[in-house]
């Protein structure tokens, strides 16, 4: 995912906006849901916190209280179509990561109509840069081990939500596992934290946790990122450090004792730096060094 979201928020501003956010669901006011969640993505959330922690977290938490008879099936219905409506928005305002040149299909398992955890795998895995096709729910197994044999992809998600369909997924991984050069197939959903399935590559109850498994199993984890990439992440943080603080290119050169067009070059990620030039920028934008190097953005 892109540097410029990856803010975790505190405890205290995470409960507040679930707070404001389960109300406005409950109630069907999609505008203040609307602004709950941009404000989040404009003080750049990471998208996990805003799909899971925060958007994930409510439907459950209606989910809890319509089981226990305290809401209206209608309530339900309408807060989760709300729900797809914010998660659509997000997905347009987070921009999909570099493409990493792989390919997923993910679906819910025919008979289960959940589709929201899938999406959130989905789309949690486009802003790593996977080309991802989102069946959305109950997709029958013919049609998905047709669909995966026609178009090879690299990977196959499969979400389950209701104990019912679990047969449905063994039954789905061994079709797929059975054709020439099958994919890694990840199954999730709550029901994973005590039903693995033995005939997959992983499982997970845990969306964040599945990305990171397929990204260290595809070696797409950071210790792969080019030295071009990280130049280039650290002198785009630079220059929105230094525009943060109101200051020219030639103030902070100034102040940090190097040349304009040298600054420049670094803001462009075409200069490698010494430790001691990273220093004397860290000090003129008054961050440490470990902040100016660190994935957590905006700092101070
Ligand atoms: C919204 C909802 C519905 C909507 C679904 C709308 C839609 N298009 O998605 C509707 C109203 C259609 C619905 C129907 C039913 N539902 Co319902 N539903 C929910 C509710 C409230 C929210 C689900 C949700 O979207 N959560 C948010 C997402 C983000 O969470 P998640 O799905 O768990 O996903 C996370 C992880 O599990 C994981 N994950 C999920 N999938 C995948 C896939 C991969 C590949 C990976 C890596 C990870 C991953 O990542 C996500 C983020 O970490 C839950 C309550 C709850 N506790 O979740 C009940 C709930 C899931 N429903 C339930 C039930 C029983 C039903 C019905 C059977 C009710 C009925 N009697 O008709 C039907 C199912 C019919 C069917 N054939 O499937 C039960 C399931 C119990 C069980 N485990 O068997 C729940 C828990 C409610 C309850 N407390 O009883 N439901």
């Amino acid at each position: 995912m892109s540097q410029e979201y990856s803010v975790k928020p505190k405890k205290n501003e995470l409960s507040k906006t679930r707070g404001g956010l389960l109300h406005a669901l409950i109630e069907g006011d999609q505008l203040t849901a609307s602004r709950l969640v941009n404000t989040a993505i404009s003080e750049r959330w990471e998208p996990s916190s805003v799909y899971v922690h925060l958007i994930g977290h409510c439907l459950a938490e209606i989910g809890a209280r319509w089981h226990a008879g305290d809401l209206a099936i209608a309530t339900e219905h309408r807060a989760t179509q709300m729900a797809l409506r914010l998660l659509g928005n997000a997905q347009q305002a987070y921009v999909n990561g570099k493409r990493v040149g792989r390919r997923a299909v993910i679906t819910s398992v025919e008979g289960d109509t959940h589709l929201i955890g899938g999406l959130t795998f989905a789309d949690l895995l486009r802003f790593e840069g996977w080309d991802v096709d989102f069946l959305g729910a109950d997709t029958p197994t013919d049609a998905l081990v047709e669909l995966v044999e026609k178009d090879s992809p690299d990977l196959v998600g499969l979400s389950v939500t209701v104990e019912k369909f679990i047969p449905n997924v063994s039954k789905t991984v061994r079709a797929v596992k059975r054709l020439q050069n099958p994919p890694v197939i990840v199954v999730g959903g709550e029901l994973m934290a005590n039903n693995p399935i033995l005939e997959a590559d992983f499982c997970s109850e845990d969306a964040v946790k599945a990305v990171d498994w397929v990204q260290k199993h595809f070696d797409l984890n950071e210790s792969s990122v080019t030295l071009e990439v990280l130049l280039s992440d650290l002198g785009e943080r630079i220059r929105r450090l230094r525009k943060d603080r109101g200051l020219s290119q030639q103030g902070l050169a100034s102040q940090a004792n190097v040349d304009r067009s040298y600054l420049s070059a670094v803001e462009n990620g075409k200069q490698n730096v010494s430790f001691a030039t990273l220093k004397g920028i860290s000090d003129a934008l008054d961050v440490g060094i470990a902040e100016l190097i660190s994935k957590e953005w905006p700092f101070g």
